[in-house]
């Protein structure tokens, strides 16, 4: 089994309960347990701010499916959520990003791990810094050192 994080996020049709039935349907995923999940947190949009704010959060995952299976699942789940792909970086129902499989460098046509957005995007670290805060992200450092990088992005943490 692999440790992996996954970030949800959505800022369409009711994002809280988005995020809260995502947490269960990655629970039923093959292969796979949810050890935890991080709060949810709110922030406006990064990229056009036409569009309302985002809900975000992280779960923590072991699972014994391979990095493009689990990329199969995660978008599979997004599609039962409604995601329509439309213009770039606007709103959406759900996103799942696989965010990290373990240590593993990954570059693939379909799958870039880490992803490449975690250093810039306090909506992603902050809520795992929650979960994991010494956690490295290959070639880049830990968790808290890229988010105390990030910490004029306004993300607040809810309930
Ligand atoms: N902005 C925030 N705050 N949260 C997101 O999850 C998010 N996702 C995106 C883009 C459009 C880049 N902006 C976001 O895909």
């Amino acid at each position: 089994m692999i440790i992996a994080y996954i970030g949800l996020g959505s800022n369409l049709d009711q994002p809280k309960q988005q995020l809260l039935q995502a947490l269960d349907e990655l629970a039923d995923m093959p292969e796979t347990r949810l050890n935890r999940a991080s709060s949810l947190y709110a922030s406006s949009p990064m990229g056009p701010k036409d569009q309302p704010d985002y809900l975000n959060a992280i779960a923590e995952i072991s699972t014994g499916l391979a990095p493009l299976a689990l990329l199969d699942e995660l978008q599979r789940i997004e599609d039962d959520h409604g995601r329509i792909r439309g213009r770039h970086w606007g709103p959406r129902t759900l996103d799942l990003d696989l965010l990290l499989y373990g240590e593993q460098v990954i570059r693939e046509q379909r799958l870039t791990v880490p992803h490449p957005g975690i250093a810039q995007r306090a909506f992603v670290l902050k809520p795992l810094e929650e979960l994991a805060p010494r956690l490295v992200v290959p070639e880049l450092g830990t968790i808290r050192e890229l988010s105390a990088a990030c910490k004029d992005q306004q993300v607040r943490r809810i309930k």
